[in-house]
């Protein structure tokens, strides 16, 4: 037996239900139904996720500090171990989250609860020291860096995509002093323990309230307002990342503020400093814009990434990410 059953049948849930779950952009997601319990067994994406023991370490970290609840409890194989090992292949396992899914509508209170989700976890983890976290994935947040990657791909055009994507990347420039912005921030914040994928979409919900922030494979030390960022680059919009038409993606500013204030409300007082507290209104543009960057990237180098689903899809959620970097709060639209 090979694939998500024979995996299943290793974490001893023979003969498991097995749906996948759609959604992630980078491993492979499925839901296991089983009478020992629900599971998620998620295919890792080795091409992305080169360090599989630091990664590991890095949620048990975190696990072991908050316990299970903000965060979601892994699960070990049948014979103790975190991976398992199939070919090339690497599986790993977490309970589910009982009674709990994806927001499904987003509204004021449940942005103002995913913002006080976030605010808990970062109170929560403001005494796991970030030194004792690996750096499976070094510079992911660095917008110098993702910027850099755009003009190496624009430069070598591989498959002539940038001519299509000429007013995407005039934006892109445009919006280039938000580098300095995000880097003069990141010398003056903490170093922290980050979540660094705290989008909406890893939020997940019971009755209404933000429960548990899910999907650790990018926790590492660094700075918290990319997390902010995330969260209100998918919070402080109904609209999806990959809006086909990016007339449609614009903040509401109720959502925002909702995010903002409910984060705020949940970090006691003293744990932010005060440049974390000048970060918190940066914060949605320099995600948003370092996501905008990110996927035009990945179209000019051909999609071998982000999943896509439709022809476009990459240059979709690039154009989509900067339609709400224009409406949202930033440094750039100030007088
Ligand atoms: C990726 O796989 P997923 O959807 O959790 C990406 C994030 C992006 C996000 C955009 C390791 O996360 O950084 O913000 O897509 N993860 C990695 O939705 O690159
Ligand atoms: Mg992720």
């Amino acid at each position: 037996m090979t694939g998500a059953a024979g995996a299943a049948a290793r974490f001893g849930w023979p003969g498991a239900g097995i749906t996948p779950i759609a959604g992630g952009h980078i491993n492979d997601s499925f839901l296991v139904t089983h009478p020992a319990g629900e599971y998620v067994l998620q295919r890792l994406n080795r091409g992305v996720f080169t360090d599989l023991g630091g990664m590991t370490a890095n949620s048990l970290a975190v696990h072991r500090h908050l316990g299970t609840g903000l965060v979601p409890e892994p699960v070990p194989a049948a014979d103790g171990r975190w991976l398992v090992e199939d070919g090339d292949d690497r599986w790993r396992a977490w309970r589910r989250v009982p009674d709990a899914g994806p927001c499904t509508g987003l509204d004021a209170a449940a942005a103002r609860s995913a913002g006080a989700l976030l605010g808990r976890f970062h109170a929560g983890v403001a005494d796991l020291d970030p030194s004792r976290l690996a750096v499976p994935l070094p510079r992911f947040h660095d917008l110098r860096r993702r910027l850099a990657a755009l003009e190496v791909e624009l430069a070598a055009d591989r498959y002539g995509r940038a001519r299509g994507a000429a007013d995407e990347i005039a934006r892109v420039r445009e919006a280039a002093p938000l580098v300095g912005v995000a880097g003069d921030l990141a010398d003056r914040v903490p170093v922290r323990t980050a979540h660094f994928d705290a989008k909406l979409d890893n939020v997940l919900f019971r009755r209404g309230e933000a429960v548990c922030l899910v999907d650790l494979d990018t926790v590492m030390p660094g700075p918290w307002f990319w997390d902010l960022g995330d969260l209100l680059r998918t919070a402080a919009t109904t609209a999806a990342e990959d809006a086909s038409d990016p007339a449609e993606v614009t903040v509401d500013p109720a959502l925002y503020d909702a995010v903002v204030s409910g984060y705020r409300a949940a970090v006691p007082a003293g744990v932010l400093t005060p440049a974390e507290v000048e970060a918190v209104t940066a914060a949605g543009a320099v995600a948003t814009y370092e996501q905008a960057v990110r996927f035009l990237s990945d179209w000019l180098a051909g999609d071998v990434y982000f999943r896509t689903t439709r022809p476009g899809h990459n240059l979709e959620r690039a154009r989509a990410q900067l339609a709400l970097l224009a409406t949202l709060p930033s440094p750039l639209n100030r007088p």
